[in-house]
């Protein structure tokens, strides 16, 4: 049976089967490649069950539900408080991709980094930022965890090692690198973590930083959110290699593919390759293949996909609704349980907004503050 690589996929040839359950004891899943339908055997890879399944015990497993219900119900209400007016500016929405960053963020420690792009506000929670400074930075108050000068896109927290939210795409890559050289550099055993979505591939600095970091053997993991598209592009329409894993290894960087709507698959895969990049191996990609199921931003009528392709992403592959039956179906949830999640996590919605509802404007005299040097140059 083949083990996780720690090298170039391309160098292993795996069994027929893909498994999307681990330590949980149901059958396991011949999972297809969403944009051809192959069995992922095809492409030769497999993730299987292994010894980082072993935590997997019911608490676990009922964190996991709580913090996909975190992201979803919180950015739930941001919709609502956006056609409301409360929260202005862009607001790009995570809804459907909430099994990636949950998932991921369990094998991250404190000692690691997160670079993310505009879509995190499910990465800034599950990473431990509070709700009522992220939702206060929405609302654009000084108690925002970027004093209310970022906004949505723009999240930030030093505490956490939470480096931003980007609005450029592709602009967390090379910061994820300058961050994995200062920490290789200054003798730090952390791992530099950075998301982004596929539109990415498309830019140089993708390219730039996937060469630099395994020329310098640099402890980045590339976590790429495949979606499927990037705005309003779909990306077979952008690209002419599809395959995200294939750019990676023509770095000489080993790769995998992840079914990223699996949240035990997401934090199984990122154990995994957070570990080769613990040993010193250098830099790991991750391709969790996902989609949204909201618009790209809030102004996105939609026209390059159908209602029926969403649709059926929702009603199949829904990360939340998914891992709840699994958990039903092995008898580890209740109605009982889901109640308690469900209302913890209401109060902890409705506490964020109270606490940005109560927040404070910045004295527009401030307005250049951290903008312009506050000295003269003589
Ligand atoms: C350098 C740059 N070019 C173009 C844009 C405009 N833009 C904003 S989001 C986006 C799509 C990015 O898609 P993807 O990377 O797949 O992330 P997703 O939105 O799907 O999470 C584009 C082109 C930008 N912000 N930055
Ligand atoms: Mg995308």
């Amino acid at each position: 049976m083949c083990d996780f690589p720690s090298f170039a996929f391309r160098a292993v040839v795996c069994p027929a089967r893909v498994w999307s359950t681990y330590g949980m004891g149901v059958a396991p899943l011949v999972q297809t490649h969403w944009r051809t339908g192959n069995a992922l055997s095809h492409y030769r890879r497999i993730l299987r069950p292994g010894a980082a399944a072993t935590h997997f015990d019911r608490n676990h497993l009922l964190f996991l539900l709580r913090e996909m219900l975190r992201i979803r119900r919180f950015e739930e209400k941001c919709a609502e408080l956006y056609s409301a007016a409360q929260i202005r500016g862009f607001l790009h929405l995570y809804i459907g991709e909430e099994a990636v960053a949950v998932g991921s963020m369990q094998a991250l420690s404190t000692d690691d980094a997160i670079v993310a792009t505009y879509r995190e506000h499910g990465h800034a929670l599950a990473r431990g930022v509070s709700a009522q400074s992220i939702m206060a930075e929405m609302y654009g108050k000084q108690e925002g965890c970027s004093r209310g000068r970022g906004g949505s896109m723009h999240l930030f927290d030093a505490a956490t090692r939470f480096y931003g939210g980007n609005a450029i795409v592709g602009g967390g890559l090379p910061l994820a690198v300058g961050l994995a050289l200062a920490d290789k550099m200054q003798g730090r055993p952390g791992v530099t973590a950075c998301f982004f979505g596929e539109g990415a591939v498309a830019e140089g600095e993708f390219h730039e930083s996937m060469n630099l970091a395994v020329l310098w053997k640099l402890p980045v993991l590339f976590c790429c959110e495949n979606n499927l598209y990037a705005m309003g592009t779909a990306l077979k329409r952008s690209e002419s290699e599809v395959d995200l894993c294939l750019k990676a290894t023509s770095y000489e960087m080993p790769a995998w593919p992840v079914d990223g709507m699996d949240v035990i698959a997401c934090e199984t895969a990122t154990q995994r390759a957070a570990q080769a990049v613990r040993s010193g191996a250098g830099p790991y990609f991750l391709e969790f293949r996902t989609y949204r199921f909201r618009a790209h931003s809030m102004y996105d009528p939609q026209l390059y996909r159908t209602k029926d392709e969403v649709e059926e992403w929702k009603k199949k592959r829904d990360p939340i609704a998914t891992f709840d039956a699994r958990l039903r179906e092995q008898q580890l949830l209740t109605d009982d349980d889901l109640k308690r999640i469900e209302d913890d996590v209401a109060a902890e919605v409705a506490q964020a907004i109270a606490f940005a509802d109560a927040g404070t404007w910045e004295p527009v005299t401030d307005l250049t503050k951290f903008v312009y040097s506050e000295r003269s140059p003589s």
